[in-house]
């Protein structure tokens, strides 16, 4: 049985240390925000996922306790935020330092730490070592460091964790063999032992290779359009190639991890991430791409007033009530700059997350004329034939629209 302390219990970490309770393990998830703390001790969940409840109830079993300080350990995963500085691109590395330095006050010496939250390439050498350098410890000798980045997709995640291969980082084998076991107490996946900063880089890198193929698929949509053909035809055509496999278009990149983790890669290279660069402003040009088709189709219907327009879903993929980097809610906020302002419904939020937000689908069709599809919840393909009379405009091809992206 392995003492595991997992920091940061947001939408990786809560996932990852019930998981690892419900091995067999012992585990204290840690947060700073001590409402999570408590929800979390009186059996509450903060967010939705397949078969999560279950698994708390597994983890409770075997005796999962929560706390908002780091406990001793020997085991430390460290999943908390990696946000980007808004100016630079670059990472910020706060949040992990300070789960660092709130580690270091507490473990014994013998300890691993393993970061799972994704970082740029030498972050953990540039960041982290130096901390450790300034502790009472020595590294390798009394504290060991792992980086074993996350790989799960919200909506799937407790699938995704135990079945998808996955990466571990350590300047020593002997650490990351030690580490591999640990994660093999709940993952059936191909486990891969590389050091930590080929690690950093393989996490960085998966995520940048699915935002510049999203942003060739947007831009085969708009050499399409121009050439009055039908993208998804096109694509759907390609695919069949044994060696092309393109993406879907769509009016915008959402999540925490695709829009964000390659600017790591710009920031840090900004003469060489060219490509990158570019993909990513291919990427945030759909949301203007989508305020122009739905102009053109306000002028077609003689539409005057934005009030009529109505966004059908918020969450930045279907089926799940993740609105993170929304592209729903870039549509909106720039509409709003422009002074316009338009309704929105997302089946699957219960509470709200921004103005004008109808909480129920009757009162939102009544309210509409124009339906922009933004998210193809499965709930779509139900509210279909209410929509009959509306003039549906579908950026996610998902169900027979008026208009397209
Ligand atoms: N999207 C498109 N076209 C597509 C596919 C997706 O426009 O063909 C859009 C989606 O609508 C969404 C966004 O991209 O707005 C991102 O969605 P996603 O489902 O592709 O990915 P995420 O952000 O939910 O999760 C990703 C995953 N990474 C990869 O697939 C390489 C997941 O495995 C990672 O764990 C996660 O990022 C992460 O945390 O890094």
């Amino acid at each position: 049985m392995w003492m595991i302390n997992v920091i940061g219990l947001g939408y990786i970490g809560l996932p990852t240390a019930l998981v690892l309770a419900a091995n067999g393990n012992q585990v204290t998830g840690t947060d700073i925000n001590e409402g999570l703390v408590k929800q979390l001790s009186t059996g509450e969940l903060p967010f939705d996922e397949q078969g999560m409840m279950e698994l708390f109830s597994q983890a409770k079993e075997q005796g999962v306790t929560f706390r908002t300080k780091c406990i001793q350990a020997d085991h430390y995963i460290v999943t908390v935020p990696t946000p980007y500085d808004e100016l630079t691109k670059k990472i910020n590395p706060a949040y992990i330092l300070k789960a660092v330095k709130d580690i270091l006050l507490v473990c014994p010496a013998g300890a691993t730490i393993i970061i799972e939250s994704t970082v740029s390439p030498g972050t953990i050498e540039r960041e982290i070592v130096p901390l450790i350098k300034q502790s009472s410890f020595t590294l390798e000798k009394d504290i060991f460091l792992a980086h074993a980045p996350e790989r799960i997709i919200p909506g799937n995640m407790l699938e995704e964790l135990k079945n998808n291969s996955r990466t571990i980082g350590a300047n020593s084998p002997v650490v990351a063999e030690k580490v591999k076991q640990l994660y093999n107490t709940f993952c059936t996946g191909n486990i891969v032992c590389t050091d930590i900063k080929t690690a950093e880089m393989t996490k960085v890198i998966e995520n940048t290779y699915r935002a510049v193929n999203i942003a060739f698929a947007n831009e085969l949509l708009k050499i399409s359009n121009e050439s009055y053909l039908n993208v998804y035809e096109v694509i759907d055509i390609c695919n069949q190639h044994p060696r092309v496999n393109i993406l879907q278009p769509g009016p915008g990149v959402g999540g925490h991890c695709i829009p964000v983790d390659p600017w790591f890669l710009i920031g840090d290279f900004p003469e060489l991430a060219n490509l990158t660069k570019c993909a990513l402003s291919i990427n945030d040009s759909m949301t203007s791409l989508v305020i122009n088709k739905l102009e053109e189709i306000m002028k077609e219907n003689r539409i005057k007033s934005y009030e009529k327009v109505g966004i059908y879903g918020l969450t930045y993929k279907p089926n799940t009530d993740d609105t993170r980097e929304s592209p729903s809610l870039k549509l909106i906020n720039q509409l709003k700059e422009m002074g316009r302002e338009v309704q929105s419904y997302d089946p699957m939020l219960n509470h709200s997350v921004t103005e004008n937000q109808i909480m129920s689908f009757e009162a939102f069709l009544d309210k509409v004329e124009v339906v922009i599809v933004m998210t193809d919840h499965s709930d779509l393909k139900l509210v279909t034939q209410d929509m009959t009379n509306k003039i549906v405009f579908d950026t996610k091809n998902s169900v027979e629209a008026t208009y397209s992206l």
